[in-house]
Parts: C-alpha cells; sequence; structure tokens
C-alpha cells in the first residue's frame, strides 16, 4: 500500500481539512495518515461562525514523529496550519525525513471564514515553506498575498504572479482561477514549472456547493504524485477529479455544501 500524509486542520463539518484530504486519498488508493494542526468547528446557533482550536506543539510532534519516523510516505501536503510551531514543525519534519514529494496549499482563509487568517502567518508560511514544495496551489486569493500583486484578473496577471512565487522556491506553481475570473467560460488554472506555463480548463462549475474545493485539489495532486505521476500528469489528473467533485456538491444544510470526492466513480475522470 502506497502512503500519504496530510498536515492539516480537522474541519468537523467534514468537507474541507483533513477530512477531505483523506476521503480524496482514499480514491485514489492510497494509504492516508493526518497529523491535525487545528480543530475548525462552526455554530450552526451563530451563522455557522467559525472557530480555530489549535492541536498543542507536543501533540502536533508526537504526531508528526508517529507519521514520517515512525510509518514513512511517498508524498505528503500540507493545508491549515494556523501557528507558528506548526509552520517550524511540519518545516522540520519535511526536511528531516526528505519529502519529496510535498503539496504546499497555502491555506490562508476558509469560505464563509471571511478574513484572511493571520498575515504574518502567511508570510512564515511562504519563507519556511515554499522552498520545500514540489508544487503550490494557490487560489487568487492566495497567489496575491505570495505575490505581492494586487487585483490578479486575468491570466497574464497570473502568469506574472507565478514567475514570482516561483522565484520564492516552489518547483511548481499551480495558481487555480477556477471560477473566479472575470467574464470567463470555461474554469481556468495555471501551472508553471520555473521556465513554461500550461494552461488547463475544463467545465466551469457553478456551484455554491464548493467547500473544500482547494483541499480536495491540493489533496489529488499529492495523490497523483504518491502513485509516481508526473507533476504535470498529478494536476491535470487532480483538475478533472475537482470538476466531477464540484458537479456533484450537495448542500450540508443552509449555510454550507462540499464537493463529492466520490464523484468521479460515476463520472469519466480517467476516460
Ligand atoms: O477550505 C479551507 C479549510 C482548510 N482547512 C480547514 C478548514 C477549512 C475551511 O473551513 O476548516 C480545517
Amino acid at each position: 500500500m502506497i502512503k500519504i500524509a496530510t498536515i492539516a486542520g480537522s474541519d468537523a463539518s467534514g468537507g474541507a481539512g483533513l477530512e477531505a484530504d483523506l476521503k480524496t486519498f482514499e480514491e485514489y488508493g492510497l494509504y492516508g495518515m493526518a497529523a491535525v494542526t487545528v480543530i475548525a468547528t462552526m455554530d450552526p446557533d451563530n451563522n455557522w461562525a467559525h472557530k480555530v482550536f489549535p492541536t498543542d506543539e507536543a501533540a502536533l510532534r508526537a504526531q508528526l514523529e508517529t507519521v514520517f519516523k515512525g510509518v514513512g510516505v511517498s508524498a505528503a501536503k500540507s493545508g491549515m496550519l494556523g501557528t507558528f510551531y506548526a509552520v517550524e514543525l511540519a518545516r522540520e519534519y519535511l526536511t528531516a525525513h526528505k519529502v519529496a514529494n510535498y503539496v504546499l496549499d497555502p491555506v490562508m482563509v476558509c469560505k464563509g471564514a471571511g478574513e484572511a487568517l493571520n498575515p504574518e502567518l502567511n508570510s512564515a508560511v511562504a519563507e519556511k515553506l515554499l522552498p520545500l514544495a514540489e508544487v503550490v496551489t494557490p487560489n487568487l486569493f492566495e497567489a496575491e498575498q505570495l505575490s505581492g500583486l494586487g487585483g490578479i484578473d486575468s491570466p497574464e496577471k497570473m502568469k506574472e504572479a507565478a514567475r514570482i512565487i516561483g522565484g520564492k522556491g516552489a518547483r511548481y506553481v499551480f495558481i487555480k482561477g477556477g471560477a473566479k475570473l472575470p467574464n470567463q467560460s470555461r474554469a481556468l488554472d495555471l501551472l508553471y514549472d520555473g521556465k513554461d506555463f500550461t494552461t488547463l480548463e475544463d467545465d466551469l462549475v457553478k456551484t455554491s456547493w464548493n467547500h473544500g474545493a482547494g483541499c480536495t485539489s491540493s489533496a489529488a495532486i499529492a495523490a497523483g504524485l504518491a502513485r509516481g505521476l508526473s507533476v504535470p500528469a498529478a494536476v491535470s489528473l487532480a483538475k478533472k477529479f475537482i470538476t466531477q467533485s464540484l458537479k456533484a456538491g450537495f448542500p450540508l444544510n443552509r449555510w454550507v455544501g462540499p464537493g463529492n470526492p466520490s464523484a468521479w466513480r460515476s463520472g469519466n475522470l480517467f476516460s
């Protein structure tokens, strides 16, 4: 069995975070493990307001010890880290255990949580983890934060941002325009390998039930790498996977709905 790990937050509602990651790993036929950085909860009596409870440092270190030293992985991803010590510990373990297939999802905001998480923490993620990443997977907002460019609203600006982010150390930069670019008829993402750009297009899925899309997409890329795919092949398969997942999104309640990572089984992921 091929092993893979996520260093991420738990989303108690199950659509994002490590829950989305583990569901995705399962669909790829992998053995998934998780080191929990924070626990995110949502309040049904207060408009689904998010709260984030960090795991304490010793508990996080012990989990990383279990996963990376005790077992070992073919690939890993990180999601919401939540604290400076989680950033440091992720760096320490990914480096010490020479995890080559590391996918950095620079989670800066939860859909529904509104404002960006701590900007200084975002800088620490960029400084400490970008240089380790085989692939970094920002959405447009995160690409703006990582590149320092404002208003990324076109494929040209996405390219400019990708060059800057690539310059900070990630081998591949995958910027997810998704459904967020103005006047688009297709969901458009961009992959940059340090030299060339590849544009990836698929059906534009207009849905509110897209909670966890970023987590699922980066988990699928890491899963593809764990299975031995090249980065371009893993990204392209992940794009098909997330499109299927979003087409099958569904509501959990009046506030939120996730995609469905098992949707490809009745779709055409591999065709
Ligand atoms: O979708 C971003 C995200 C990542 N990780 C956790 C989350 C969320 C959003 O809710 O809860 C744990």
